[in-house]
């Protein structure tokens, strides 16, 4: 147990706005969001997916909806190693949103909304790159051996890609 308050805190924050987060704490925080002390009004928090709770504290007021605060790590491609995309198969999270008009795509990039309504956390899924953690052009560079520069030298060579243009 780490013992903090909670994984995103607005303190003494008027206005702020904590939407569209994957939050997955495995009970090492007691709460997924936390707003506190009475200059933090006008807050929101909304489209967050966690495994813990969201708290208003010492007089603090924000918004929640559309909160899905039961998650776990079955509805992620592979929470152990912290790839927090949603699988097909989570469809308390698809579709389950809010839609925000502050908020436009997802962490990866990806338009929202997708489908009938924005997806709950931090990944608007889309079938078949649901585990992609980086742009499509800059993966394939750096896993097609083609693409590797062929006078690299693991001493710490310094490789101009414009000498083979
Ligand atoms: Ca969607
Ligand atoms: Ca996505």
């Amino acid at each position: 147990m780490s013992g903090s308050d909670g994984s995103i805190i607005a303190w003494n924050s008027p206005g702020t706005q904590i939407d569209h987060n994957s939050i997955l704490l495995n009970g090492n925080e007691y709460y997924a969001i936390e707003f506190r002390f009475p200059t933090s009004t006008n807050g929101a928090a909304r489209n967050n997916l966690a495994d813990a709770p969201i708290h208003l504290r010492d007089g603090a007021a924000a918004t929640l909806g559309s909160n899905l605060l039961t998650a776990v790590p079955g509805m992620f491609v592979n929470p152990a190693g912290g790839d927090l995309h949603l699988l097909a198969s989570a469809t308390s999270a698809i579709d389950q949103g809010l839609t925000l008009s502050t908020v436009i795509n997802d962490f990866d990039g990806d338009r929202r909304p997708m489908g009938d309504r924005s997806d709950i956390g931090a990944d608007e899924f889309t079938a078949g790159n649901s585990g992609r953690m980086e742009p499509p052009a800059a993966k394939a560079a750096s896993d097609d051996p083609a693409m590797r520069p062929t006078d690299y030298q693991p001493s710490g060579d310094y490789y101009d890609w414009r000498k083979t243009r």
